[in-house]
């Protein structure tokens, strides 16, 4: 029987590591959320986005692979700017990526956070690869392409500029919009809090999580790190938590018993659209 081949044949090339800057971005960008977004001409300004959302830069080989997890429910009109901004974006920075809606099934109290320990396990059954998690907001949307998605040695702060807050941090510990974390980083932490119901606390909950394991937020220039949030009201089941002044007090004991180690869900549909792939989740509801 014949030797089987070291080398890769001439359909399987071997294709260059992606660059630390990618070649071909614009820098910063127009972002308007007025003109209409039907998802049919997403679509179509994005053949090369597979089926569920993945890409695969056609002419490198990428470090990492991206999974970017979106906490959702009732928010299609923005989903689809966001698509519309960041497909484009995440192509020209040569990331191999898949895009994750998590989406809280029924009408109890919201949980930001539990969704996005959701996202980084369902992903990780989808694929087993993916070694980054970006966790966005629906509503925003970067105004410059030089803010990596992408993981770095310490978890990454994204949204530090945001046009809501006069494009300022609003306060040193923030952490709340888009975040990244690499999967050893995620799991230092035991992930994020399942037990933040309602509007607020989390991100601070998560920042708390990254200063007692000892890491540090890494942040984007100033000037780079911009954002436009899609102007909205408060949802309806996400009020203001009245208990997220004392929980951020507390991280430090419930860290231990209440994160990725602990979720509890069921998932109850998988659908990969073209754009990206959609998770439908019951989280439960606050006890
Ligand atoms: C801020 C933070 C956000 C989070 C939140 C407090 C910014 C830009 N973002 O957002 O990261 O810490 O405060 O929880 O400061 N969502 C839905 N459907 C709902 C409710 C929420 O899809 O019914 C998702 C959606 O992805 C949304 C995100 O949750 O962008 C945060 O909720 P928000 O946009 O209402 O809260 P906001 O803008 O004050
Ligand atoms: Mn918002």
């Amino acid at each position: 029987p014949e030797a089987p081949s070291a080398r890769p044949g001439p359909t399987a090339p071997v294709l260059p590591p992606c660059p630390d800057s990618p070649p071909g971005l614009v820098g910063r960008l127009l972002i308007e959320f007025t003109s209409p977004m039907p998802l049919e001409r997403v679509q179509r300004e994005n053949p090369g986005v597979l089926l569920g959302g993945r890409y695969t830069p056609p002419d490198c080989t990428p470090a990492q692979t991206v999974a970017v997890i979106i906490p959702f429910r009732h928010r299609e009109h923005h989903l689809r700017y966001w698509l519309h901004y960041l497909h484009p974006i995440l192509r020209r920075q040569r990331l191999r990526y898949g895009i994750y809606v998590i989406n809280q099934h029924g009408e109890d109290t919201f949980n930001r956070a539990k969704l996005l320990n959701v996202g980084f396990l369902e992903a990780l059954k989808e694929d087993s690869t993916y070694n980054c998690f970006i966790f966005s907001d629906v509503d925003l949307v970067p105004m410059d392409d030089r803010n990596l998605y992408r993981c770095g040695d310490q978890p990454r702060h994204f949204a530090i500029a945001m046009d809501k807050f006069g494009f300022r941090l609003p306060y040193a510990g923030y952490f709340g919009g888009v975040s990244g974390l690499n999967k050893s980083q995620f799991l230092r932490i035991n992930g994020f809090p399942n037990e933040y119901w309602g509007w607020g606390g989390e991100d601070d909950d998560i920042f708390n999580r990254i200063s007692l394991a000892g890491m540090k937020i890494s942040r984007p220039d100033i000037r780079i790190g911009r954002y436009r949030m899609i102007k909205h009201d408060r949802d309806k089941h996400n009020e203001p938590n009245p208990q997220r002044f004392t929980k951020i007090q507390n991280t430090k004991l419930t860290m231990k018993r209440d994160g990725i180690g602990s979720v509890r869900y069921q998932v109850l549909e998988v659908s990969r659209q073209p754009l990206f792939t959609n998770i439908t989740v019951d989280i439960g509801r606050p006890l």
